[in-house]
């Protein structure tokens, strides 16, 4: 590094600084519900001249500083070197003055058109708490600044945290600026040390890739949100419409760059508070490629709590002004949508085809979003100016300005949980009845196990039902690494949600995929899209486009153990499909026991189950199998061989005459062959439920209940959770050909439902997964149920038809679920299952207690679950 240094500063030239104002934003979408709304959005861009070196800069001299600006308007926003804290050396960068989360320490840098840079910077801030802080990019095309995402990530107080990312610069960028910058710490001071920026060998942009829009063109048109500093590289906008039809602005639309503060303020001060001045300087380069191109934009968004200056709300536009009257604020709301339509009319016709008219309105506990001064860290200013009016009044005017074939949608976040699903639908039900609405946008930033697909296509329907549209608007999904695993199972949830939508795309307007690649995600850290951080087609992409690119797939099977391999216990353990046959494995401390159940109703000679294991091979022919309705079952005793602790090399083929079929290695009927992994489980805790259905039609507790034996909720990851004997749970358990009956029995003194949160509230959960496929990740048939002990339900996952009732008694209360079979059942069953206390304790603090699991793990993951077996 010190060589690097000496070679740099030998470079440096004496720049005189140029400032010049330009135009800006500073956060990226969020959708966070606890984000604080910006103090001032007055966001000036500030370009300064630039370095003439790439390399480490350790803020060592003081010639290291040139060509450093504190970014802000005015000289405020101030940097200078500091001996407080250092990363290496003696010396870092301090920032102080800032007064906006932009502010921050930037140098533009020499880059050229097309290539890649890795950047890396050490952050230090010691606020007291986590903050979040941002590397960014800022690109000049034809004046007017746009803005990127470099990384982004969470900082601990007190220590020195790397960000680090990939830039690709643009052709046609005037200046690239890199700065770091913060979310929701605007006053805060900071320390930058040893950024080192440095050219990478850059990988070219694929000209010969498959196209997403060509690939779901009889469904749906796949858009792109994008920056606009996109638009600085020419390269990459030929490949973005080489992909995609419709696109959105990630930031360029939204109030804070849309709203012209300075001229509305000089319009203020003339005598008109009602009329706020625009400007689309930011918005223009998207418009105008799709106005060329033919290609749609979404109009995002008009209406929003964040990223909207809390000025527009003051008088005079000031922001440390009062707030103006509820009047004022419905005038200015009707001209600035009334503004945005005439613009894109005027200019753009037929190109902003669809508007989220408002954006994130709901908070998770299906309540509207407060006022601020109901709640002064989270609440909305639209609450205090003008109320809950604001929502339908939005609408209103949307309606009397935009075009006849512009559709206006509510866009949100998490919108297939409740109860925010159903706060949602209460919001536009009416609003759908006054004519004033076309759709419901999901947002979809999803994780990799939640939403199930069948989750949101059933909250879609919801909206379907009241005759409304649907758009994906922002899809994008986290992943924990880039590896290749990871990867591969991020392949695998795009798809799985891709068709899922084609399969409903009658209701579906466009599915928008939240940004161009890893590199320039909001959510970089989290590896969300279908290209990489050198825009390079990922597994995601290839799945989407053409499957076959995709590795061949291992498949993972479970034993179960150490129990007696008998009947009961393999109806225990999961079931391992593959076309009609399936499999199931048990071990003890000898052998593996694989029983392999074949549906094959001709006898013949050459019949036969093999099963590979490691490196051997067993083969069983029918004669010595047992013969069943239908076909047979073939019943293996190998010796418990691990090659691994934990996984070995597994497969099981069936021959039908001559005809293979097989679990893992379907192609291949030969003895060498890809081979799936077998592991070891221990057997899950099992209840057995009682065959019959309670009454749960009138008030009282059904006496049937009096008979059926009560198991406890005994395992807690803390001793607490019992708060020393006071809190003790039971359940019972019933099924019928319906439903499975949970009743849950509560015995605790401190009830607790004051956390707007449903899993913060006193409350039993039942965890459900009716196929008993462990499959890890939640699937269709998989459900996590609570209610609260004021009968408040809520689903994670799974279907809202489950029917619960609550009783408060006088030492705690009673929980009755009856959860619904969406398969057909009968004697002998077994599903997944579990039972879970959410206990608030009289501290405050929310203890966990379950039937069977103890590591917390059960909303992500089913194969932790305990079992039930239907009864008789
Ligand atoms: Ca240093
Ligand atoms: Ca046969
Ligand atoms: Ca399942
Ligand atoms: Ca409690």
């Amino acid at each position: 590094m010190h060589s690097i240094k000496a070679r740099i500063l030998g470079m440096i030239l004496l720049i005189a600084m140029m400032v010049s104002v330009v135009s800006a934003c500073g956060t990226k979408e969020s959708t966070s519900s606890k984000i604080t709304p910006p103090e001032s959005t007055e966001t000036q861009a500030i370009v300064v001249d630039e370095l003439s070196y790439l390399g480490t800069n350790s803020f060592e001299e003081d010639a290291d500083l040139v060509g450093w600006i504190g970014r802000g308007e005015g000289d405020v926003v101030d940097v200078s070197k500091s001996d407080v804290v250092s990363h290496s050396g003696t010396y870092s960068l301090l920032t102080q003055g800032r007064v906006l989360d932009w502010n921050g320490p930037g140098a533009a840098f020499p880059f050229v058109g097309g290539n890649t840079y890795t950047i890396s910077v050490w952050v230090y801030q010691d606020s007291g708490s986590s903050k979040t802080m941002v590397l960014s990019a800022e690109a000049i095309v034809n004046g007017v600044a746009g803005y990127q995402n470099v990384y982004r990530t969470e900082c601990a107080s007190g220590e020195w945290v790397e960000l680090s990312g990939t830039f690709r610069a643009g052709a046609d960028a005037e200046k690239s600026v890199i700065y770091v910058e913060t979310l929701n710490a605007a006053g805060m001071d900071f320390y930058i040390d040893d950024i080192t920026v440095q050219e990478q060998e850059s990988k070219a942009l694929l000209t010969d890739l498959p196209s997403l829009k060509d690939a779901y063109v009889d469904s749906f048109p796949i858009g792109c949100a994008v920056p606009l500093s996109t638009f600085s590289d020419p390269e990459l906008v030929e490949f973005l419409s080489n992909q995609y039809s419709t696109f959105t602005h990630e930031n360029e639309l939204k109030p804070e760059n849309v709203l012209d503060l300075e001229a509305s303020r000089a319009l203020a001060e003339a005598g008109d508070e009602t009329h706020p001045a625009l400007n689309f300087d930011q918005a223009k380069p998207l418009l105008e490629f799709a106005k060329e191109n033919g290609y749609t934009v979404n109009g995002h968004v008009l209406v929003w709590f964040s990223q909207t200056p809390d000025a527009f709300f003051k008088v005079g536009y000031n922001a440390d002004g009062e707030l103006v009257s509820k009047d004022v604020m419905l005038q200015r709301m009707e001209n600035y949508i009334a503004g945005v339509f005439a613009y894109m009319s005027e200019n753009y016709p037929g190109v902003v085809m669809s508007w989220d008219v408002v954006n994130e309105a709901m908070g998770d506990n299906g309540q509207l979003r407060p006022s601020r001064a109901e709640d002064p860290e989270n609440g909305i200013l639209w609450m205090d100016t003008i109320g809950a009016e604001y929502i339908p009044m939005a609408f209103e005017y949307a309606r009397k300005y935009a075009p006849a074939d512009v559709k206006l949608f509510y866009n949100d976040f998490s919108v297939p949980y409740e109860p925010k699903l159903s706060g949602i639908y209460d919001l536009v039900k009416p609003i759908a009845e006054a004519g004033n609405i076309d759709g419901v946008g999901f947002q979809a930033h999803y994780q990799m196990a939640n939403p199930a697909p069948q989750q949101v296509i059933t909250a879609m329907q919801r909206f379907a039902d009241l005759g409304l549209r649907i758009r994906v608007t922002e899809l994008d999904i986290e992943a924990a690494d880039n590896g290749e695993e990871e990867m591969i199972k991020l392949a695998k949830r795009y798809k799985a949600l891709m068709d899922a939508f084609v399969e409903n795309d009658e209701m579906i307007d466009a599915v928008v995929i939240w940004g161009i690649s890893d590199a320039t995600s909001w959510k970089a850290d989290k590896y969300p899209l279908l290209f990489d951080e050198e825009m390079q087609p990922k597994y995601a992409f290839w799945a989407l486009t053409d499957p076959s690119k995709l590795p061949a797939e291992t498949k993972f099977a479970n034993s179960f153990g150490s129990v007696t391999p008998d009947d009961v216990n393999f109806a225990k353990a999961t079931k391992y499909s593959f076309g009609d046959d399936f499999f199931r494995v048990l071990y003890d401390d000898d052998n593996f026991y694989i029983r392999v159940e074949v549906a094959d109703a001709t006898v013949d000679a050459n019949d036969e189950v093999k099963v590979f294991i490691i490196d051997e091979i067993h083969t069983l022919n029918r004669s010595d199998a047992t013969e069943v309705d239908g076909g047979y079952i073939a019943d293996f005793s190998l010796p418990l061989i691990e090659k691994s602790k934990t996984l070995n090399d597994f497969d099981v083929l069936v021959m039908d005459a001559g005809v293979p079929s097989a679990w893992n290695d379907a192609n291949n009927s030969g003895d060498v062959r890809l081979l799936g992994k077998l592991g070891k489980k221990a057997m899950p805790g099992a209840v057995t439920a009682v065959y019959g259905t309670p009454d749960m039609s009138g008030d009282e507790l059904d006496a049937v209940w009096d008979d059926v034996e009560a198991a406890t909720v005994d395992k807690a990851l803390s001793s607490d959770a019992f708060e020393g004997g006071k809190v003790a749970v039971n359940f019972k358990t019933m099924w019928s050909e319906d439903n499975l009956y949970v009743l849950v029995e509560v015995t605790d003194p401190h009830l607790d439902d004051s956390s707007a949160t449903n899993y913060e509230q006193d409350s039993a959960e039942i965890f459900f997964d009716e196929n008993n496929d462990r499959s890890g990740e939640y699937g269709d048939d998989d459900g996590q149920y609570r209610v609260n002990f004021n009968n408040i339900f809520s689903a994670d996952h799974g279907t809202a038809e489950v029917v619960t009732r609550t009783w408060i008694t006088e030492d705690g209360f009673i929980a009755e679920f009856a959860i619904p079979f969406a398969s057909a059942t009968e004697l002998g069953d077994v599903h997944g299952f579990d039972v879970r206390y959410n206990n608030i304790t009289s501290g405050g603090r929310r203890q966990l207690m379950n039937f069977w699991d103890m590591t917390d793990s059960g909303w992500k993951d089913t194969a932790v679950f305990g079992l039930v077996v239907l009864g008789e």
